[in-house]
């Protein structure tokens, strides 16, 4: 596993597994690594607001990815903004770097919007329930970037690379197999980003497969490579390294970015019935935000002052989404109509109709 960070905040030294990601660390001055624990930090943030606007009442749902902070923030600052991002629905940090705005992710999951942002805006797709078909819409796009010729141009402004994300079960599906062996034989310029972080819901990672996930990347005909993903440092350098093949025209790479799901599922799961607190216990030990500040730390590329004002900064955006998603206002009822193929279709059009007769028959 490629590791740069000990669980204590430690550097790793530089090992045969590390060191032909290390040189993607040395390009990083004090600014950017403080820039990533401020992103752990804030994405942290919104991920807490979101869990408590669900329980508030104020969303129907919210997917948290809290632990999983550094296994998206790393591939989210590896990006370049003409790479585009190919999410499932808990990719809240990989949002974030894109720049999406947290407000955003707050309306899907509020219920009042379609989908939640214009996709093209950041190269940020929408998110996708169903598990695993992101990865076919991924190495489509992939497919298209090469027809285009945005591979291998040597323009570090135009060369593009894809970015898929799915979760351990999601290697599991047809889609997931398909989109492999779709992306090997054409080459295409796609990252595929998998964050095992042991759990499908109730289901573990022994009834999800025997081989992980990055070692069948050769099966397909392409590198695979597993990262510490509670290890910011590493997941960024070792997505910037199979981003950069992608764009170069080299072809797919498999991360399997290692982790753990602190929380439930989503909050209409409780995991006390199906694993135990003490597998829990040991991955609070791994930490990425702990790691991460232990080591700026002891660097002194942060100090106690900065960590206040991260904090600060961390209570303002907080109390400005809550505000942004208490306030969003109900859509018209009929807009759930639209866009549901591109051009009219009668069985909408009676649909439709029906839902507006029936509103019709209230009072007001
Ligand atoms: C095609 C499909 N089958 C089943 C489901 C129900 N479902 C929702 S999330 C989930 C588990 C996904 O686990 P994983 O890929 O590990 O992602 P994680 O939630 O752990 O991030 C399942 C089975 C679904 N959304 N889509
Ligand atoms: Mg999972």
């Amino acid at each position: 596993m490629v590791q740069f960070l000990a669980a204590d905040g430690t550097r790793v030294p530089v090992t045969d597994v590390n060191s032909p990601y290390a040189a993607y660390l040395e390009e990083l001055d004090e600014d950017a690594l403080r820039g990533m624990l401020r992103d752990l930090v804030l994405v942290r943030r919104v991920d807490a607001e979101g869990f408590a606007l669900q329980r508030q009442g104020e969303l129907g749902l919210w997917p948290s990815l809290l632990g999983q902070e550094a296994a998206q923030v790393g591939p989210g600052r590896a990006m370049r903004p003409q790479d585009y991002a190919f999410p499932g629905y808990r990719e809240h940090g990989v949002a974030w770097c894109k720049g999406v705005e947290p407000e955003n992710l707050l309306g899907m999951f509020r219920g009042v919007n379609h989908g939640g942002w214009d996709s093209s805006e950041n190269n940020f797709h929408l998110y996708t329930i169903v598990i695993g078909n992101q990865m076919l819409h991924a190495v489509g796009y992939a497919m298209g970037v090469q027809r285009d010729g945005d591979v291998a141009t040597g323009d570090t402004d135009r060369d593009t690379a894809v970015m898929a994300f799915t979760g351990d079960g999601g290697t599991a599906q047809g889609d997931y197999n398909e989109a492999l062996v779709f992306a090997a034989v054409t080459n295409a310029p796609v990252v595929f980003y998998v964050q095992n972080n042991h759990w499908a819901i109730s289901e573990p990672n022994e009834r999800q497969f025997v081989i992980p996930p990055y070692r069948r990347a050769d099966g397909f005909g392409f590198p695979g490579v597993r990262v510490d993903g509670n290890d910011v440092l590493a997941s960024y350098a070792v997505s910037r390294a199979a981003l950069e093949r992608a764009r170069s025209g080299q072809g797919p790479t498999l991360i399997e970015a290692f982790t753990y799901r602190m929380g439930a599922h989503t909050t209409s799961d409780d995991p006390t019935k199906y694993r135990i607190s003490a597998e829990v216990d040991v991955w609070k030990t791994k930490d990425p935000i702990d790691r991460m500040k232990k080591y700026l730390l002891a660097e002194g590329i942060i100090d106690d002052a900065w960590l206040s004002e991260i904090e600060a900064e961390a209570d303002e955006l907080a109390t400005r989404i809550r505000h942004a998603c208490q306030t969003m206002p109900d859509p018209p009822h009929p807009d759930m109509f639209e866009h549901v193929y591109a051009e009219p279709h009668p069985l909408v059009e009676r649909e439709a109709k029906a839902f507006a007769d029936y509103h019709a028959g209230f009072e007001d």
